[in-house]
């Protein structure tokens, strides 16, 4: 064995006998004695600063442009005319009736968006948002999940709750915010949840789900630790590039990254944060590069093609439970088609003609058919037959969610704490005597119960 001159720390009052990383040093505790990683080795052409291991020597001065890299390839399977690029790779990793399935979930999304889109224009419901164009990453990346999977959304992947089992009804619910609605109508339109499927309700302020989709992954690992007969699951997190740009967002791929936190993160990149594009958004390459900022496996996938996100799922969420676990950094990209939402008129700011070209040019759902259309799966028969189908169930869970009532009065006040406060009991009594006083400003005849829904 090679005689090694070890570089010892000096920073002796950093001592801990816990095992963790003290005060951004890299110094780590070990059986009695500080290592700051692999020694130096005399004579060594690169030298083990315990914050750049693997750091070559070198006596050329280089300053590393990034736009000098070529950028991160996309993968994908299947083109825009629906033909699988790599003919030996047809996707083996469904049944047909699967893959009709998906299908049915992204005409469900679109479907589902066109209608409460208008809805939202006739003043039925207050607001919306629509995932035209994006249908495919939220079913593809779903498809590979279990329901045991724990999945935080950000607010455009309707198609992982259809995929993951979330009714129709549920939906309408939570956008009438009536009394089924599982979030108790405390919501604006659009933030579901559902304890029952494991995805953690919506929240609205951007990129806040990012950290903790990465402390619950920590979680499943320690619970895992803890008692190994759980069985394997990771969190998938998803986020859309413009949430990327929050200090969040890096918080948590690097807490996911040190702690080895069995988590994929899904960034759909649709071009667009409100009327911000990418362009302006950032100068790297897309949020893929950040990944590897981080060390984190990362892959840049064609988000049109929902063969090429389930592949890249299933092998992310493999990757991520190997050995002592991992995250894995999925960039979808996409082109955002229709509006941010209907409080958006994105003509404002993006010319007509180029939305119309992506229309045209490429789609999820169009590519998937025109591949069940080779293979014989579909035609133009089921293609009238679905849409007919899917439009009656919406419009039948939509009118009966309408009707309703809201949840009781009382539940704007419960699931703050485990009892209702004598200070909120306070707040009720006010309230009654309020809408007492004023009967005619406060129709409480469409929440359950009316005002006795306040006792
Ligand atoms: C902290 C915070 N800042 C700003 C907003 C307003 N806002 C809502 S959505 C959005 C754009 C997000 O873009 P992106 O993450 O790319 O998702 P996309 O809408 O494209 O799906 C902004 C700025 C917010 N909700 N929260
Ligand atoms: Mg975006």
């Amino acid at each position: 064995m090679k005689t090694r001159a070890v570089i010892r720390p000096l920073a002796a009052s950093c001592r801990s006998r816990h095992g963790v990383l003290l005060r951004g040093t890299g110094l780590r505790w070990a059986s009695d004695t500080w290592s700051s990683g692999p020694p130096q080795e005399v004579g060594s052409d690169s030298v083990h600063f315990p914050g750049a291991l693997k750091s070559r020597f070198t006596a050329e001065m280089k300053f590393h442009n990034p736009a000098e890299q070529n950028a991160m390839p996309t993968y994908r399977i299947m083109d825009a005319d629906g033909k699988i690029v790599d003919n030996t790779r047809d996707p083996q990793s469904a049944s047909d009736d699967e893959i009709v399935t998906w299908y049915k979930n992204m005409l469900t999304v679109s479907i589902l968006d066109l209608i409460m889109f208008d809805a939202q224009r006739q003043g039925r419901t207050s607001f919306y948002m629509v995932s035209a164009g994006e249908e495919g990453i939220a079913v593809g990346s779903a498809s590979a999940l279990s329901a045991e999977d724990v999945c935080f959304l950000q607010y455009r992947e309707q198609g992982v709750l259809l995929q993951k089992g979330f009714t129709i009804k549920e939906m309408m619910s939570q956008l009438f915010a009536n009394k089924d609605d599982n979030g108790k109508g405390r919501n604006m339109p659009v933030h579901y949840g559902s304890g029952r499927l494991n995805v953690h309700t919506i929240s609205s302020p951007l990129a806040t789900q990012i950290p903790q989709a990465s402390g619950a992954a920590y979680a499943l690992k320690m619970q895992r630790l803890i008692n190994p007969n759980v069985p394997p699951r990771i969190v998938a997190c998803y986020f859309g590039e413009g949430a990327a740009s929050e200090g969040d967002f890096h918080a948590a791929l690097n807490i996911a990254a040190t702690k080895s936190c069995p988590i994929v993160f899904v960034c759909r990149n649709n071009g667009f944060a409100i009327s911000t594009a990418s362009i302006e958004q950032y100068k790297g390459d897309g949020i893929a590069s950040r990944g590897m900022g981080y060390g984190i496996d990362t892959i840049r996938v064609d988000g049109n093609d929902i063969f090429a996100v389930r592949e890249v799922m299933l092998e992310a969420k493999k990757r991520a439970l190997e050995g002592g676990c991992k995250p894995i950094l999925v960039e979808a990209m996409s082109y955002r088609v229709s509006h941010h939402s209907t409080s958006d008129d994105s003509f404002a700011y993006r010319a007509k003609r180029e939305v119309e070209e992506w229309k045209r040019r490429d789609n999820p759902i169009t590519r998937l058919r025109k591949w069940m259309e080779k293979k014989g799966l579909w035609d133009e028969d089921k293609e009238k037959e679905a849409r007919a189908s899917i439009r009656k169930d919406v419009l039948r869970e939509f009118s009966a969610a309408e009707k309703v009532k809201k949840p009781a009065l009382k539940e704007m006040f419960t699931d703050v704490y485990e009892e209702i406060t004598p200070e909120a009991q306070q707040q009720i009594k006010q309230l009654k005597e309020l809408i007492e006083k004023y009967p005619k400003e406060y129709d409480v005849s469409v929440h359950e119960g009316g005002i006795k829904g306040l006792n």
